[in-house]
């Protein structure tokens, strides 16, 4: 393997991290499941534009990749090596009353939690039988849920294109061919061993094999992040009596992609916001002080249109869950005063 030739104009955290003397530390290890070097840097080598560039194979490419990763995690999440993790999924422990009681800004909710079974690899380097597996685990783990929580699996293998569309028009099915997970080996075998478990009224969804095996969603209407919260922790107990999730005291839930890790939590609002997204300055002070994120609508890497924005936490690990919420809380009430401030 020769080191990477990366543009000049590369900016991801790969392209900062890996200096050629890291490279000649690492190119030639490997973990137990085969995982290598050029196996987790490969989404970045492909697409320089990659704000980050590295997916991990399994759990263990975080301890022998840890010369090139562990400065990753430090930069994305402000957490050091020697830094543990800590969890608080209790509700009670959040205070979030509706911050758009009225429903002039807040159009929806919602709070989702990555995981991965702690018996395989992660995506980039599972195999297919094993895949097929986990979708089958995942899935009879899925049927034993109860109350409003309880609703149907659908494997993406023979669904119509159209119910898949209006799924992900609807903002509630993954994306296909995102090729930041094409490149890091998430796609394989697509489309068999992925699908998605939604209840009826699509408040509670699970999302099966896309960038990590589970993405555990909690969704509504409106502004209510207590209620979404709650709902969220309830379902994750409930999963929890059945399937066992990749974790660790320093890493928290293991994901493949580093900037999930800890909590693997994204709590968003999709905000009515047009005074500050012309007054970007101002807006991007909010969200940084917030630990914000400001993304399009339609998923990673889309557009906001017409003046509506997807608002999250962007700190997942050394922070607890309530905490992340409590960014995401705490930075929207803020969105919203200095959009009023800016409307008059
Ligand atoms: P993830 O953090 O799960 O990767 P993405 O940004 O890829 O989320 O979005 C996945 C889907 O969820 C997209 O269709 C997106 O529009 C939708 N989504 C994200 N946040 C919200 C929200 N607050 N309300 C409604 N849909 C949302
Ligand atoms: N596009 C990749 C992923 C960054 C974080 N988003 C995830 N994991 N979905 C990048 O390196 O920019």
């Amino acid at each position: 393997m020769n080191y990477p030739n990366f543009p000049e104009d590369c900016k991801s955290l790969l392209c900062k991290h890996l200096t050629p003397e890291v490279f000649e530390q690492l190119k030639d290890k490997k973990t137990k499941n085969g995982v290598t070097l050029a196996d987790i840097i490969n989404s970045g080598v492909v697409n320089p534009d990659s704000g980050v560039g590295v997916y991990a194979g399994d759990e263990e490419s975080y301890t022998v990749f840890a010369p090139l990763l562990d400065p990753i995690i430090e930069e994305y999440h402000g957490f050091d090596k020697s830094d543990t993790h800590k969890s608080d999924l209790d509700p009670e422990h959040l205070n979030a009353p509706n911050p758009d009681p009225e429903g002039e800004f807040i159009i929806s909710t919602r709070i989702r939690v990555g995981r991965n079974l702690k018996c395989f690899p992660l995506g980039p380097a599972i195999a297919k039988r094993e895949r097929l597996i986990a979708e089958c685990m995942i899935s009879s783990a899925l049927k034993s849920l109860e109350g409003e929580l309880a609703g149907e699996y659908y494997p993406l293998l023979g669904m119509s294109k159209e119910v898949q569309q209006k799924l992900i028009e609807d903002h509630f099915l993954f994306k296909e061919g995102d090729r930041f997970l094409e490149a890091a080996g998430l796609n394989r075998d697509w489309p068999e061993g992925r699908g998605i478990y939604h209840n009826n009224d699509k408040t509670f969804l699970v999302w099966v094999n896309e960038e990590d095996q589970l993405r555990i969603i909690s969704m509504q209407q409106g502004g209510d992040i207590k209620e979404v919260f709650t709902r969220l922790t309830n379902a994750i107990k409930s999963m929890e009596q059945q399937l066992t999730f990749a974790f660790n005291t320093h890493l928290g839930y293991i994901t493949s992609c580093p900037t999930n890790l800890g909590t693997a939590m994204r709590a968003s609002v999709h905000i009515k916001l047009p005074n500050l997204g012309a007054d970007m300055d101002t807006f991007k002070a909010i969200t940084d002080k917030y630990h914000l994120q400001i993304r399009g609508i339609h998923g990673e890497h889309s557009e906001s249109e017409g003046g509506i924005y997807d608002i999250s936490n962007r700190r997942r690990l050394g922070i607890t869950e309530v905490e992340a919420v409590q960014d995401m809380h705490d930075g929207v009430v803020a969105l919203i005063e200095k959009e009023k401030e800016l409307r008059k």
